[in-house]
């Protein structure tokens, strides 16, 4: 029956896959909630109020929502298939969850959920899978999550594991299954449909007993034929829902009243440390579980290193501290940068540049509104900023374009924007030149970078490197910048940061 609906004509799959969809998100578990009884994996609304609401797989993420995003997911499958007439085939999807990484012995780092799986399921345990059957004999697509197997003796160390019968009722699931099924699912599968088509990413792996027996799997095929659904995957997760925005204000929110709190405890000879610990913990003591990158904590001449995270040195009096750091809110990152003299005055130069980079930054802001791509508002930053440079006359007065931008690029190394959101660089797979549009979020991050070896400006600059960067929600009524909470202005930055001075 699927099969038929599929092929007889190509639209009628999407109105089946609506109907799906609706059904799947209407539908009442008869059940009572086992997880009533039972602890899950990870936090529920009976077991941490606090933080999650009924009906929340993870904070102010519904259960509906994953589901729909399943479903957007199968959707683009079944489009991609229709343009390449692999439509009539079983589609097999298979995203795999992250497994625990250990730094020695037995000893792990924090866990990271594999981000595209915690998208669709929005389960946090290690070593779980998730699989989407789109096959002909059943009626409908099938979502299947495989959580790890009961084991009393690891359970007494690490805590309760999700059963797969309460899968169903707490992430909407189709079905769950136990992860010792894994194997024997995907050779039955196979047995019983032998032309499918693979969804996989073998590419970057995430899980090591998955990916080995998803290439045991693939080596008994027949029909050898794969594609990794990472793309398509990004695609969804590039455009924010209004819960997902929610959160990354939320997330900018913590971030920019962290910055200020650290801002105004700065004075001369403060280790970079303790303005990393004095972020870390404002982050966390407003509810963020931690910050989303090692920041850069870098003063003086450090600030020219783009990288910077050793964060080991003194500030000194006179010197500025360009900070980079963000906290992650219920698995959505923020990403600031603001620099700022640690005595509480910018010396002269120090302003000058500093004058120079927020002018610009203000203005790319405002460039989105035009809804650029990324790479032409880098084009734009370098543009600005040579601009400016020439009228303070740090770059030569020049007639043509080219040397302006070589000259500002010589002077900014990195690209101005990156997409934001579950991950820092948020869906890697999207390409910067396409048109930014309502619902992304971007970063706008110029910045300006004088080390102490550069040869071409006088030697009062040297030293100086500058960023700002700003988080900014694309809507149809212009860019909305999420940290805008964040103090910036020059006279602002200077009122916080001489707050505590001795
Ligand atoms: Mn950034």
């Amino acid at each position: 029956m699927f099969r038929k609906l599929v092929s007889t004509i190509a639209a009628s799959h999407i109105g089946f896959l609506r109907r799906y969809c609706i059904r799947t998100n209407t539908a009442k578990s008869k059940a009572s909630n086992p997880a009533k009884c039972r602890a899950l994996g990870q936090p529920t609304s009976e077991t941490h109020p606090h933080l999650i609401n009924p009906d929340e797989v993870t904070p102010l993420i519904t259960k509906t929502e994953y589901q729909h995003r399943r479903c957007q997911l199968i959707e683009s499958i079944m489009q991609k298939a229709i343009k390449t007439s692999e439509y009539q085939k079983n589609h097999l999807v298979i995203v795999s969850g992250a497994s625990k990484q250990y730094m020695s012995d037995k000893i792990p780092y924090f866990f990271r959920q594999n981000t595209d799986f915690l998208y669709l399921t929005g389960c946090q345990e290690p070593d779980c899978c998730l699989v989407i059957s789109i096959d002909e004999s059943s009626n409908e697509p099938c979502s299947i999550l495989f959580t790890r197997d009961k084991d009393d003796h690891a359970e007494l160390w690490d805590g309760p594991r999700t059963h797969p019968e309460d899968v169903k009722s707490f992430f909407g699931m189709d079905r769950g299954l136990p992860m010792s099924e894994f194997e024997g699912y995907l050779r039955s599968y196979g047995r019983a449909f032998r032309d499918l088509n693979l969804w996989y990413d073998f590419v970057t792996p995430s899980q090591k007993n998955i990916h080995t027996s998803v290439c045991n799997f693939m080596s008994d095929l027949s029909n050898k034929k794969w594609e990794n659904p990472r793309s398509l995957i990004h695609k969804l997760r590039l455009y924010k829902s209004p819960a997902e925005i929610a959160l990354m204000q939320k997330a900018s929110d913590i971030t920019a009243a962290a910055f200020v709190e650290t801002m105004s405890c700065s004075r001369p000879n403060i280790g970079e440390n303790q303005l990393f610990a004095k972020i870390d913990y404002e982050c966390r003591m407003r509810g963020a579980e931690f910050l989303a990158y090692p920041p850069v904590v870098a003063g003086g001449n450090r600030a020219n290193i783009i990288h910077y995270i050793n964060n080991n040195q003194l500030v000194e009096d006179g010197e500025m501290v360009l900070m980079d750091a963000g906290c992650e809110y219920h698995g959505y990152a923020s990403d600031v940068t603001r620099t700022w003299p640690v005595n509480g005055k910018f010396t002269s130069q120090q302003r000058e540049i500093y004058e120079v980079v927020y002018c610009v930054q203000e203005e790319l802001i405002d460039l989105c509104n035009k809804c650029p791509t990324l790479d032409a508002l880098f084009e734009s930053m370098c543009y600005l900023l040579g601009k400016r440079l020439q009228e303070i006359g740090l770059i030569s007065i020049q007639p043509s374009n080219t040397y302006l931008m070589k000259a500002a690029y010589q002077l900014c190394p990195h690209h101005v924007s990156h997409y934001l959101g579950m991950d820092i660089h948020d869906t890697p797979s999207i390409n910067r030149n396409i048109k930014i549009e309502p619902g992304m979020v971007i970063t706008v991050e110029p910045g300006i970078y004088i080390s102490n070896n550069n040869k071409s400006l006088p030697k009062s600059y040297h030293g100086i490197g500058i960023r700002i960067e700003d988080d900014i929600l694309i809507t149809v009524n212009g860019p909305v910048v999420l940290s805008r909470k964040c103090p910036k202005h020059p006279d602002e930055i200077e009122k916080i940061a001489s707050e505590n001075q001795s």
